[in-house]
């Protein structure tokens, strides 16, 4: 058991930094995208793994260009970048020595997409985060859960002690060899968590291995539960917090007092998906940033590059669109709290600095409301549009802050600030 993580100072700051970001951008990239049916085609439809191995022989993005990636994504507002070392599938995206499943022992294009998107992040200023599966459909060594049932694998040869060392020898050339990680995101804790004997992960003895090599370093898990001993984060895979409409779980997580984060994928899947060019609108986006933040909340939201390296040109719109609206409007979420109204029907507030903004955006731009209430112990020194500055007409009456919403309100997002 854990014997009382204590963060240290630079994981505490590197905490609040991470509770300022408000958005984040997940890429979802390996081999899987060859097929482009998303990341989780190996355990839905190929019945032999290695055969899908094979597809790495083939693997050569000839327009990746990490300095690209990272611009677009920088110029969208976004503050860090999370991407996939290595999926559910196995295959490692750096140049690791654990493995030959791996971009430069396995595919003709021998290049380190890890260093070289390090790299750039560290040249363009913006924070990298590592996602790191637990699970491995490919590795007879690793014990498996409830997927990768389908994939040829000899359940016989799970050897855990054996996958656990595997894993920190991994997780170790990551953190020693590409600079400052901000952050490592762990996902496929529930692939066992209906084994009748709880499965031990020997979390405690990962987390330690990571904050000694880098005590900053934040931990996350998208285990749907409350957080564990050692972990910085906590995760919501496709909810705001406490929400559970993804279903994951019988009992939404209680919300934690450690920084938080939603993902989200901009269209349907996380990995490249031909068939879904169902992307969400930048006003979509947009209102789910907006009510992420109102939630106190970051949104890492999802992209699945293209098997030839670029990002989706839907992709890269919405980025282009996002920056434009965050080039104004970030500066009523960046560095926010969560404001007094949660998320709602006709939005959220966040607050910064003694100053409230109301972000009146329904999901129906049918259903503005006629007015808002919010609940305030004093009358307001000053109510304004932003970023206008234009005084707004209000009422206060029993503690009840009441504005009008004009006849034809600022889209997506009518902004209100409210000086306490
Ligand atoms: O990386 C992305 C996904 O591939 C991975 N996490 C995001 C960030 C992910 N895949 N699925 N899920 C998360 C949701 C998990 C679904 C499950 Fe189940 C429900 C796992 C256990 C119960 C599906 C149904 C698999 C087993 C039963």
């Amino acid at each position: 058991m854990a014997q009382g993580y204590v963060p240290t100072q630079e994981n505490l700051a590197e905490r609040e930094d991470f509770r300022n970001a408000k958005l984040g951008i997940f890429l979802h990239w390996g081999i899987y995208s060859m097929f482009a049916q998303g990341e989780w085609y190996l355990q839905n439809a190929v019945p032999d793994r290695m055969e899908y191995a094979k597809a790495a022989d083939a693997f050569y993005p000839h327009r990746f260009d990490a300095r690209q990636w990272v611009r677009a994504i920088k110029a969208a507002g976004a503050k860090y970048i999370c991407f996939t070392t290595r999926h559910h599938d196995g295959f490692s995206m750096w140049d690791t020595q654990q493995s030959d499943y791996n971009i430069v022992k396995a595919t003709p294009f021998k290049r380190d997409i890890v260093k070289e998107l390090a790299d750039a992040c560290h040249e363009e200023g913006i924070r990298l985060h590592l996602y790191y599966s637990h699970i491995d459909w490919m590795r007879d060594d690793y014990p498996m859960g409830r997927t990768g049932r389908n994939c040829g694998k000899d359940a016989s040869k799970s050897d855990w002690p054996h996958y656990f060392q595997f894993m920190n020898a991994q997780l170790t050339e990551l953190l020693t060899r590409y600079g400052k990680v901000g952050a490592i995101w762990f996902d496929g804790w529930w692939d066992h968590d209906q084994d009748a004997t709880p499965f031990n992960w020997q979390l405690d003895e990962q987390y330690a291995l990571i904050h000694k090599l880098q005590p900053a370093c934040l931990i996350g898990n998208n285990h749907h539960m409350e957080p564990n001993e050692g972990e910085d984060i906590q995760l919501f895979e496709r909810d705001l917090p406490g929400e559970n409409k993804a279903g994951f779980v019988d009992k939404a997580a209680q919300v934690s007092p450690l920084p938080l984060e939603t993902c989200e994928t901009m269209n349907g899947m996380w990995g490249y998906k031909v068939v879904d060019q169902n992307y969400k609108s930048t006003n979509e986006i947009i209102r789910l940033l907006v009510n992420t933040s109102g939630k106190g909340a970051n949104l890492l939201l999802n992209i699945g590059p293209q098997p030839n390296g670029q990002l989706p040109a839907l992709a890269l719109d919405r980025l282009k669109h996002l920056g434009k609206w965050m080039s104004t409007y970030g500066a009523t979420l960046y560095g926010s709290q969560a404001g007094p109204v949660k998320p709602c029907e006709w939005g959220a507030t966040t607050e910064k600095n003694g100053t409230i903004y109301a972000h009146i955006c329904p999901a129906d731009t049918a259903k503005m409301p006629a007015a808002i209430t919010i609940p305030m112990a004093k009358k307001p020194k000053a109510v304004t549009h932003f970023p206008s500055g234009a005084k707004v007409a209000y009422t206060y009456r029993n503690k009840l802050l009441t504005i009008d919403v004009p006849a034809n309100p600022t889209t997506p997002d009518h902004v209100i600030a409210i000086k306490r």
